[in-house]
C-alpha cells in the first residue's frame, strides 16, 4: 500500500485501485499503529476513484508536521569513506568507534519546510565544493515508536565541510534543499524485506556519471535498535521519519554539479527524482 501527499488530498493506492476522502488529514491518517490494517479498513467504506490518477501527477514530499532525523555510519562503505575523508582533521577514530558502539550515530536532518518532494531541486551550498547524495531508505515511526512505513531520502553531503571537523556535521547536512524524500509513504502488511534493494543513477545531461546498488540487508544494525534509539528520550507528536543510512559513496574524485539530475530507486516503493541546484 502507497500513501500519496498532493496539496489537497491523501491518496492511498492499494492493489491497483486509488481512493481518497476529504476526511483524511495528512498527519492523523498516518500516525497509527498497524497502519496497513488501519487503512485497509478505511478503503473497505469508500469507493475507488480513477480520476484520482491525475492528483497523482502532482504528489508532494510525503511530510506534514513530521521532523526527519538521520542514522551516520549503519554501514562500513560509511564508516570507510568517512575516515578518509577527515583523516588530516584527525577525526578518522571517532567514525570507526561509532561503526562499533552500542549507541547509533543520530542526528536532526531536516524540518518538513525545508526538505524538497519528488521531482523538486536539491541545493548544494556555496560555500562547499565537495557534495555527494546518499541514497537511503527511511522509516516512518509512529508517535508510539512503531515502525510504520518507509519513504526514500536523499540526505545531501558537504563532504568538504565534514571532513574538515565532524562538529562541522550539522553545517554539512542541513541546509535549505539538503532533503529529499518521497515519493510516497509505503505502508507494507510486513516489514520491509532484507533483499530490498538501494540504487541510485546520476545523470549529467544524456552521461549517466555515477550508479550504484546495495541490499539494506549490509546495514549494521536493525531498523528497531535506530527506532528506540530515537524514541528513547525523545517524544514526537505526530511521529517521525529517520533516515537509515548511506551504504553507497561515490568514488572520493566525484562532486554533484548544477544540472545534474538524481534517481534514488527502491524497487517496492518507486523512484524519488531530484534535480541539483544552487
Ligand atoms: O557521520 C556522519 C554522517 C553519516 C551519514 O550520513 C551516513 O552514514 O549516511
Ligand atoms: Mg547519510
Amino acid at each position: 500500500m502507497h500513501i500519496f501527499k498532493t496539496n489537497d488530498k491523501v491518496i492511498v493506492k492499494y492493489a491497483g485501485l486509488l481512493y481518497s476522502s476529504p476526511d483524511w488529514d495528512w498527519d492523523s491518517f498516518i500516525n497509527r499503529e498497524a497502519l496497513h490494517r488501519e487503512v485497509l479498513n478505511d478503503i473497505q467504506s469508500i469507493t475507488t476513484d480513477p480520476l484520482l490518477a491525475n492528483d497523482l501527477e502532482n504528489i508532494i514530499a510525503p511530510i506534514g508536521n513530521q521532523e526527519i532525523w538521520a542514522s551516520g555510519v549503519t554501514y562500513m562503505r560509511s564508516k570507510d569513506a568517512r575516515m578518509e575523508e577527515s583523516k588530516d582533521a584527525g577525526g578518522g577514530d571517532f567514525y570507526a568507534r561509532v561503526y562499533s558502539a552500542k549507541r547509533p550515530e543520530l542526528f536532526f536532518k531536516s524540518s518538513a519546510y525545508r526538505a524538497v518532494g519528488p521531482g523538486g531541486t536539491v541545493r548544494i551550498r556555496k560555500d562547499s565544493e565537495w557534495n555527494v547524495p546518499e541514497p537511503e531508505l527511511v522509516l516512518f515511526i509512529c508517535s508510539a515508536g512503531t515502525i510504520e512505513g518507509y519513504m526514500i531520502g536523499n540526505d545531501m553531503s558537504s563532504r568538504d565541510i565534514e571532513g574538515e571537523n565532524p562538529l562541522y556535521l550539522p553545517q554539512a547536512k542541513s541546509y535549505d534543499g539538503a532533503a529529499a524524500v518521497g515519493p510516497c509513504l509505503y505502508a507494507p502488511a510486513e516489514p520491509i524485506s532484507p533483499d530490498t534493494e538501494i540504487q541510485i543513477e546520476i545523470w549529467r545531461g544524456d552521461v549517466k556519471v555515477f550508479a550504484d546498488a546495495i541490499l539494506i540487508s549490509r546495514m549494521k544494525r536493525t531498523h528497531q535498535e535506530l527506532a528506540h534509539y530515537l524514541f528513547m528520550e525523545m517524544s514526537f507528536p505526530t511521529g517521525a521519519y529517520l533516515m537509515t543510512g548511506t551504504g553507497i559513496v561515490p568514488p572520493d574524485s566525484f562532486t554533484l554539479s548544477y544540472g545534474d539530475v538524481i534517481n534514488i530507486t527502491i524497487g517496492s516503493i518507486g523512484t524519488l527524482t531530484s534535480g541539483v541546484g544552487k
